[in-house]
């Protein structure tokens, strides 16, 4: 079900990359209309318009838009142990993992009186959203979480749909995850609605700082509409796993690893770029052979069998690299015979997993790094959710008269350079 197409004597240009390995486009632009009207309306009537509107998409009302914290904590009891043991320790390693990422203040000296210091300083209030509807995932709750915390952010609220299953509270895995978390301030609220809530603010719950969080694609919109009233995190687009793999590669890991990401989305890309035609066959025949029977079977065909997945047969794990930096996947797997070598040259990739022992999965859960990842291409210029994306560099400039009076003569010349004479007297008042 997953094509092979071989490259081999091909010049890969990016137009040749484009037309076998093409995106998944989905269309938030024309969403974005679509929402407006509801952002407005829960600007204007707040926290009454958010359960309303939510009532009719959702078909549930909670009984408050907070969520009480003793449910929580029920939540928290009601889990199942494993899950709870896994979550925990899969919190714990993003917390180290996550600890490490917060740079440190510098400060520079450039003369006699002249400092500047670089600050950082964490946002005063987050908004994480999280889906409620095909996919409820804990782990993205601790993925969004705990970077927040890592930067130390004081104020954070987590907002769910909710479930007609559960008298209109979100999920209750959320709500455990949240509880775990050490997250108290949870709202039942999804949608388009939702987000303005979080940006706007309403009664009850004070507008943020940043709104991050995946969901559908009115989501993507509101956040889209709402930007600039608020920071946002990327847009994420579906999932994507390349692997570039030569003949020392296990086919079976490496089917199952392909397969483990096209379950997330009929629109996920899974891609396999090996200079080995042998391992190719084998990858594909793996395939075959494991899908049938998964339990999401359809969605998984759907996305093996899309334009967006494909295997390259390419000529030599140089050109393989190549093309792994002008696809500039989500995730990135290696197995090769040099895995370091590989790495050394690798350029564009949200997260890269080296060698046998790191899939994708290990990443989704439980390794410690982040699985907010940029998708799209987008990791030619982005980063995945990290500790940095919770902060804000501050410039403190600290010039005392030895140092800017030795600047005086240069920054009046540049003031009248640029015809702005009143620039320069606010310097030259000081010396007069
Ligand atoms: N692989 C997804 C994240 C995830 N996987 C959540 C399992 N749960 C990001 O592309
Ligand atoms: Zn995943």
């Amino acid at each position: 079900m997953l094509t092979i197409t071989d490259l081999r004597g091909t010049e890969i240009t990016a137009e040749v990359l484009e037309s076998v390995l093409p995106r998944a486009e989905v269309d938030v632009t024309a969403a974005v209309e679509t929402v407006r009207p509801l952002l407005e309306r829960v600007r204007a009537e707040g926290a009454s318009a958010v359960l309303e509107i939510g009532e009719g998409f959702d078909g549930v009302r909670p009984a408050l838009l907070r969520v009480a914290p003793d449910k929580l904590q029920r939540a928290l009891d009601d889990l199942d142990p494993d899950v709870r043991a896994a979550l925990e320790e899969s919190i714990r390693r993003a917390r180290l993992v996550h600890a490490a990422q917060r740079p440190a203040d510098s400060t520079v000296e450039l003369g006699e009186g002249a400092v500047v210091e670089n600050h950082w300083l964490p946002v005063g209030r987050v908004g994480l959203y999280v889906p409620g509807g095909r996919a409820v995932y804990p782990s993205s709750v601790v993925m969004n979480v705990v970077p927040a915390q890592a930067a130390g952010v004081s104020s954070l609220a987590v907002t769910s749909p909710p479930q007609r299953d559960h008298h209109g509270d979100p999920h209750p895995v959320v709500l455990a995850a949240c509880a775990l978390l050490g997250v108290d301030e949870v709202y039942a609220a999804g949608g388009a609605q939702a987000i303005a809530m979080l940006a706007y603010g309403v009664e009850g719950c004070p507008g943020v700082d940043i709104i991050t969080g995946p969901g559908n694609v009115y989501v993507a919109a509101a956040k889209r509409a709402v930007l600039g009233t608020v920071g946002i995190d990327a847009e994420a687009g579906p999932s994507e796993i390349a692997v570039l793999a030569d003949d020392s590669a296990n086919p079976a890991w490496v089917a199952a690893d392909l397969i483990s990401q096209s379950e997330h989305d009929p629109m996920a890309a899974s891609v396999l770029i090996t200079n080995s035609a042998e391992l190719a066959d084998q990858v594909v025949a793996e395939i075959e052979a494991q899908v049938p029977g998964a339990t999401l079977e359809q969605q998984i065909r759907q996305a093996l069998t899309g334009p967006q997945s494909r295997v390259l047969i390419v000529d030599d794990l140089d050109t393989g690299i190549a093309v792994a930096n002008a696809y500039a996947s989500e995730h990135l797997e290696i197995h090769t015979h040099d895995n370091e070598a590989v790495l050394a040259n690798i350029s564009n990739a949200g997260a890269v997993f080296v060698g046998p022992y790191s899939p994708v999965p290990l990443g989704d859960y439980s390794s410690g790094s982040n699985h907010v990842l940029p998708t799209s291409g987008s990791a030619r210029f982005s980063s995945g959710l990290n500790t940095v994306s919770f902060l804000r560099l501050q410039q403190r400039i600290r010039y005392q008269e030895t140092g800017l009076k030795e600047l005086q003569r240069g920054i009046v010349a540049l003031a009248h350079s640029e015809g702005l004479h009143a620039h320069g007297d606010a310097i030259d008042i000081r010396f007069d």
